[in-house]
């Protein structure tokens, strides 16, 4: 009898933990951004998150792998911008982080199904955004927010 609150538990662990678009190892952090995850904002959105609802949590310093699918029907891609005002476009010149962008072309974006990744150094404390750079989007609401900080010890997404 005593098994099955411990299977339960396992199960109920296992789950949240491939839900997690987000993982730290050390001083390495690695975020499954998704665009165009499920209806919210007509697709709009980063992670279900659109108009800056949601947010990625990394430490300073950490080496961040963003590993970046579109699941939706349309081109997208992602900038680091600075945060701020609500962002109504963004292009790779707005990047924060070197390499905190993609594809090469972020106006064009990458096409549904796709997937690129890239990797930055997490080297500025402060609050940015993942924008998408395909025009439109950004003024549509596909924006969230990312927060570089010197408390967290862990990566994490709310
Ligand atoms: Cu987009």
């Amino acid at each position: 009898m005593n098994f099955i609150p411990i299977l339960l538990t396992a199960v109920l662990l296992g789950t949240a933990h491939a839900a997690s678009p987000v993982q730290t190892k050390g001083s390495a952090v690695t975020i499954d951004l998704i665009a165009g995850q499920g209806s919210t904002n007509g697709g709009l959105n980063f992670n279900g998150g659109a108009r800056g609802d949601r947010t990625f949590t990394v430490p300073l310093g950490a080496t961040v792998t963003v590993k970046f699918k579109n699941m939706g029907i349309m081109p997208h891609s992602f900038v680091i911008r600075q945060g701020g005002a609500a962002p109504t476009d963004a292009d790779a010149s707005d990047a924060v982080f070197t390499s905190g962008y993609a594809p090469a072309k972020v106006e064009a974006g990458i096409r549904p199904g796709a997937t690129t990744q890239v990797v930055f150094k997490a080297s500025k404390a402060g609050s940015y955004y993942f924008v998408c750079g395909v025009p439109g989007h950004a003024m549509g609401g596909q924006y969230i927010r990312l927060v570089v900080s010197k408390a967290a010890t862990v990566a994490s997404f709310k």
